[in-house]
């Protein structure tokens, strides 16, 4: 369950110009990161506020198509498959349901991607950055270390 809540986006770094002996790094991508950054409309390579709004608007009306601005959690579920690439991605329904009456507003979809945004963008500018996309994990005999990221 925890793999499926990231996706490896990237393969082990090339030939490391670092030390011999050290391992190769992992780099890894959440799923709704993958989402923002396809949300760049102008592309910079790095998604604003502005961008990440309109993004998610229109995320929504792909899947909102009685254009009723509010969709159920199958409907959801069908939105996350679209754009995080599982329907089991996070953010979850339950998450981003934030009155929980079983149904995901335009509102409430647009408030759980500014909280994300707001995680990702570490160093505060207003962009979300592909380096603030990236985890680099230390490939220890195993493909995936555990997810230090997420709290469920
Ligand atoms: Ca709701
Ligand atoms: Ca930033």
């Amino acid at each position: 369950m925890l793999l499926a809540l990231l996706l490896q986006a990237a393969v082990p770094a090339s030939p490391a110009p670092a030390a011999p002996g050290q391992p190769p790094a992992t780099f890894v991508v959440e799923p709704v990161g993958m989402a923002i950054a396809g949300f760049d409309a102008d592309g910079d390579g790095r998604t604003s506020r502005a961008e990440l709004d309109a993004g998610v608007r229109r995320s929504f009306a792909a899947v909102d198509s009685a254009q009723a601005g509010t969709i159920g959690y199958i409907a959801f579920a069908d939105w996350a498959e679209r754009w995080l690439g599982d329907r089991n991605a996070l953010p979850s329904p339950f998450e981003v349901d934030g009155d929980g009456d079983n149904r995901i507003t335009l509102a409430e979809l647009q408030a759980a991607f500014a909280r994300i945004f707001a995680r990702l963008d570490v160093d505060k500018d207003g962009f979300v950055t592909r380096k603030e996309l990236l985890t680099i994990r230390a490939m220890a005999g195993r493909m995936m270390g555990p997810p230090g990221k997420r709290k469920r």
